[in-house]
């Protein structure tokens, strides 16, 4: 039975499995729940959409012929990761993640860790301030609670309805993101205090870095947590992955 993988793709690391996986002539299919309109092409099919929870995932795992699952998913995308583990869980699937260690600030760091979104935004209760939210879309509205301070917001897709801040301004950028571009953004709107998710990884760290060089608070927002799963830190270790339980599998 040759490999036919699917992988939970959506980061710089899964586009870059994707990559290493067609090169390798395996059979693979990147999934990704359609949160922007215009996905970046990842280099195998594609589907979108979600599966309808962990058992439509299960289903979808038998009904296709999974042999392989990668979880290639962002760190904060913890609900895909935990059907990930409960579908793999029901069919035998083997599972693994993709995964990228968090954020570590280096001396001199002004970083305030906050549990979550909601964390944040507490924090937030504070003097006013020019601050980026560098945290997409889907939590926005969460933040307009404080609308003392001037926002900077990143988005990918143009937002479709107003977003309810009084001093806001959209950029709509999709990254990985450089230092370069990241240091002149923070520095023409003068920002203050960057608030993020600590999403690990290349692809949204420039604005970590940038902020460090001039100095600016952080505020880092924790990662949730997902249950115990095999993980692998780069695309070589998944590729042996892939070649190790293959053996076992006998294909
Ligand atoms: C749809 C698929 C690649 C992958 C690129 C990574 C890096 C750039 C940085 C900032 C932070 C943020 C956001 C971010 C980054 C990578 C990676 C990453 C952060 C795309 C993509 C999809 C999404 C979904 C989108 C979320 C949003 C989050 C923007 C593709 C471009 C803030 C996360 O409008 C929306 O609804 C956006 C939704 C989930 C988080 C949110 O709450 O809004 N990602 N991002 C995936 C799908 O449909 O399954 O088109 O490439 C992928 C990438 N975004 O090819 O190199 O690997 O993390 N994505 C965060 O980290 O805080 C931007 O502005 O500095
Ligand atoms: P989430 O909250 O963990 O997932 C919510 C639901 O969305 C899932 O239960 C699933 O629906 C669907 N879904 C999520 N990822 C999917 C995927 N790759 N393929 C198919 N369905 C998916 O996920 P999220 O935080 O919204 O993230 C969505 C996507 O954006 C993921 O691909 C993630 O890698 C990417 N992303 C997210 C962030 C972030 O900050 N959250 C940052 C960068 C990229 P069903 O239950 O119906 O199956």
């Amino acid at each position: 039975m040759r490999p036919n993988l699917l992988i939970l793709g959506g980061t710089t690391e899964g586009r870059s499995l994707c990559n290493a996986v067609a090169e390798a002539g395996l059979s693979g299919t990147v999934s990704m729940a359609g949160r922007v309109e215009r996905p970046t092409p990842q280099g195998v099919p594609m589907r979108v959409g979600g599966f309808g929870g962990a058992e439509g995932l299960a289903w979808y795992l038998r009904e296709h012929a999974i042999t392989h699952v990668i979880d290639a998913t962002h760190p904060f995308a913890a609900q895909m990761s935990r059907n990930a583990i409960d579908a793999c869980e029901r069919t035998g699937i083997p599972l693994i993640a993709l995964t990228r260690a968090p954020w570590q600030a280096a001396p001199g760091d002004r970083w305030t860790h906050v549990p979550d979104i909601a964390g944040a935004v507490a924090a937030l209760e504070c003097p006013p301030n020019r601050v980026m939210l560098a945290v997409g879309r889907m939590h926005l509205q969460d933040f307009t609670a404080n609308p003392q301070h001037t926002y900077l917001l990143r988005l990918v897709d143009s937002p479709a309805e107003p977003l309810g801040f009084p001093e806001a301004e959209v950029i709509l950028a999709r990254g990985p993101f450089t230092l370069k571009g990241d240091r002149a953004l923070l520095a023409e709107h003068r920002i203050d205090l960057l608030v993020c998710k600590n999403a690990g990884g290349a692809g949204a760290q420039a604005k970590i870095l940038a902020a460090r060089e001039l100095g600016l608070s952080v505020l880092m927002i924790d990662r949730p947590g997902i249950p115990a799963r095999p993980e692998a830190h780069s695309i070589p270790e998944v590729m042996r992955w892939l070649g190790h339980v293959s053996t076992d599998l006998g294909v």
